[in-house]
């Protein structure tokens, strides 16, 4: 099964299907509130109440920075992988040729980091589910950068940019992450899967492993990285589905 106690994962569950069924707004009247009330106080005692008076954006990200934890899982329970989603993996890729191109907000110019540069980030190997909105969920052993560590390395100037988009070579599929999800410790830049390197089809060089989020979020084969204040294009928000698609 999983860590999390079982009133923890009562919550998780609720607000799961709250955002689920009746979007952001509806969770904070919902499971949100309870959750806003059982908060353990954090020394400003107003915290989170006036946040509430900002919007229910800032819930979400509040909630994921501070308090979300997706499930991990030991060894054993690893499932068979399944692969879903092959937009932006065309054939003409080149991965001799690859490199990630990061750039922000500002006009500083964009700063491209090579694999090897990626490896060389503290490796974090970590057992969680990937949650795809189709209904199915596999549970992988992801190895790879934390995404938190990848920024304060080379993107450190960024930190505070709210968005983060990310897209693959041929930017046919792109992704729009709002900063806490992002930088949340879960989130990784995944190089292995299963205790192999990445296959193409499951986004080698480097795909994003976010396990707060649906499988959608999750991009394969990222190509470009960009910092941002605007929310970024997400290529399932564009068919209508949740721009945020928090579990
Ligand atoms: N580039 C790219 N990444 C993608 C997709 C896609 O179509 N193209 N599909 C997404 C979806 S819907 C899911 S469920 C996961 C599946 O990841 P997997 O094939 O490694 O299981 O990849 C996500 N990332
Ligand atoms: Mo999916």
């Amino acid at each position: 099964m999983n860590s999390l106690p079982n009133t923890e994962r009562e919550a998780a569950l609720r607000t799961r299907r709250a955002f689920l069924t009746m979007g952001v707004g509806a969770a904070v009247g919902y499971g949100g509130w309870s959750w806003l009330r059982s908060r353990p106080e954090e020394g400003d005692v107003e915290w989170p109440l006036r946040r509430v008076l900002r919007g229910n954006e800032t819930i979400a990200e509040a909630y994921f920075k501070d308090s979300h934890r997706s499930p991990e899982f030991g060894p054993s329970q690893v499932t068979a992988p399944r692969q879903n989603g092959e937009i932006g993996l065309g054939a003409d890729f080149e991965p001799d040729r690859w490199v990630l191109s990061v750039h922000g907000f500002d006009s500083t110019p964009t700063v491209q980091v090579t694999m090897a540069r990626i490896r060389e980030l503290p490796r974090v190997e970590q057992i969680t589910q990937l949650n795809c909105i189709e209904g199915w969920t596999t549970v992988v052993r992801w190895a790879g950068a934390r995404f938190a560590d990848f920024t304060a390395k080379y993107a450190p100037r960024f930190h505070d940019a709210r968005y983060v988009g990310m897209q693959t070579p041929d930017r046919a599929y792109f992704v729009g992450l709002d900063s806490a999800s992002a930088l949340h410790p879960q989130t990784l830049l995944c190089y292995e899967m299963n205790g192999a390197d990445l296959t193409s089809e499951h986004g080698a060089p480097l795909r994003l492993v976010i396990p707060v989020k649906y499988g959608v979020k999750n991009i394969k084969r990222i190509g470009t990285i960009i910092y941002t204040n605007e929310r970024p294009e997400d290529y399932w928000a564009n068919q209508g589905y949740d721009w945020y698609a928090g579990l």
